[in-house]
């Protein structure tokens, strides 16, 4: 195949009109081919990554193993320092891969913008170069769910498919061993979707929009706009699922789409599913084997006749309430973290009668403190491991202890899941 034939077959970003049930192809997108393409359309050559996470270090694998020349800045020293790069001429760069975690106002970002170098993140970097069929799926709660819910409906239904993305394996590390027979089921966060232009998606979803991340953003539509740019990524014939309760000042921004009303996720993951040839019994089957995902209302054990159930990844506001919602008796619940900026008092009205006792922990701990202490029996508690201890000795028996901390990790743990794996190990540890 010539170069030129090579290229017209690709999706991204040339293009746009495919449909997603397409032949599959005889040949594979080599690293060979994905150098091609690079050297016709984007012609990269020195590239700078900012924040050395999994998504900086996917994108630095996959530039160089095209040839392409990396500088790496992260504030732990895990590449140059940014008054290292500072001092580099921004004009040497073609292109800033940014990490989902920095915000484009980060002082690199400000003078890469202002010397006119493009800045786009990982996964955008990572979808000019896909070579197969994507779904992607946005929302603040529920989409780590619809993600599994639709990789496991298309295994089961004999497809090849594989998550990616905001789940946890950037989309560039990926592409490292790609197999273009695999649909992509792509987690997509607002952070990600911030820089995302290429037409990549055969179809995709928004399953909700509801405050969260208000740290990074001046406004909640600010945050809420961000999630809309999944819908600019679709093929021209790609497929837009929403979830019925997208506040109306969002869908002025979107295309028409199929709306879901009641149990959004399992309708949504049907769609997606049934947009590649998943018959609606297939499906059903395959809801029976359907694993839910860890740290989400996860069960750990019960001891002594009280459950403790690990939301580690219930990381907003809403997503306590959802948490909350799923049990029937009184709940000793452990909320706390790092807040984003984000009003607790949301929680009074959904927690009457549910919540008999919570206990507030890490740096978020005096404002829930000081906003629910004149509604329930709130305390203050520095670490984690001693609110299990203690939720342990206040639940009663037949009771429930629940870890859904409606805010970020970062302020005492690496990430959600090192968050939500100390906690079932300490939960473990209260047998002894
Ligand atoms: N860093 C800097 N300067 C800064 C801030 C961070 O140098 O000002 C460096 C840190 O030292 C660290 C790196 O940047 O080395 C971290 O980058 P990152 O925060 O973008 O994290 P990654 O490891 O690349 O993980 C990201 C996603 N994290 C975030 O968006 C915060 C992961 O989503 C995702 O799984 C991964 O890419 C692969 O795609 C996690 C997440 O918390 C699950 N997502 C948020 C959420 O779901 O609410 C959006």
């Amino acid at each position: 195949m010539s170069d030129n034939q090579f290229l017209n077959s690709l999706a991204s970003p040339l293009s746009t009109n495919r449909s997603c049930f397409r032949e599959s192809k005889p040949w594979l997108l080599t690293l060979a081919k994905i150098q091609i393409l690079n050297r016709i359309v984007y012609n990269m050559k020195n590239v700078l990554i900012i924040g050395m996470g999994k998504s900086g270090i996917g994108a630095d694998r996959f530039l160089q193993s095209m040839g392409v020349k990396t500088t790496t800045v992260d504030q732990n020293s895990k590449g140059s320092t940014l008054s290292d790069v500072v001092k580099i001429n921004p004009f040497l760069f073609d292109l800033v891969v940014l990490s989902p975690g920095i915000a484009p106002s980060h002082p690199l970002c400000l003078l890469a913008e202002s010397h006119g170098v493009e800045m786009i993140g990982e996964i955008e970097l990572g979808c000019r170069f896909l070579n197969q069929p994507c779904i992607g799926v946005t929302g603040t709660n529920g989409k780590t769910t619809v993600v599994n819910l639709v990789t496991h409906g298309l295994i089961s239904a004999g497809k090849k498919a594989r998550a990616v993305g905001n789940i946890g394996v950037s989309l560039c590390e990926y592409l490292l061993n790609p197999n273009p027979e695999e649909i992509l089921v792509l987690e997509l966060s607002s952070f990600q979707l911030e820089t995302m232009k290429t037409s990549c998606l055969d179809a995709a979803a928004i399953i909700n929009i509801t405050p969260d991340h208000l740290d990074r953003y001046a406004t909640f539509t600010d945050y809420g706009l961000a999630k809309c740019c999944i819908a600019n990524c679709l093929k021209n014939r790609g497929n837009l699922f929403l979830g019925e309760r997208i506040d109306p000042v969002f869908m002025d921004h979107l295309p028409p789409a199929s709306i879901f009303s009641k149990e959004e996720n399992r309708e949504i993951a049907y769609a997606l599913c049934s947009t590649f040839g998943v018959s609606e019994l297939e499906f059903t089957k395959a809801l029976t084997t359907f694993q839910r995902p860890e740290h989400r209302v996860e069960f750990v054990k019960t001891i002594h006749g009280i459950s403790f159930y690990n939301d580690s990844k219930g990381t907003n506001i809403d997503s306590v309430i959802y948490a909350v919602g799923q049990f029937n008796i009184n709940v000793v619940l452990i909320v706390g973290g790092l807040e984003k900026n984000t009003s607790f008092e949301q929680w009074i009205e959904p927690f009457r009668n549910k919540v008999s006792h919570i206990f507030a922990i890490g740096s978020a701990r005096e404002k829930i403190f000081s906003t629910l202490k004149g509604s329930f029996s709130v305390e203050k508690v520095a670490e984690l491991k001693d609110a299990i201890y203690l939720a342990y000795s206040r639940a009663e028996k037949g009771g429930i202890v629940l870890l859904s901390p409606g805010c970020a990790s970062f302020d005492q743990f690496h990430s959600f899941e090192d968050r939500g794996k100390k906690f079932k190990q300490w939960v473990l540890d209260l047998e002894e």
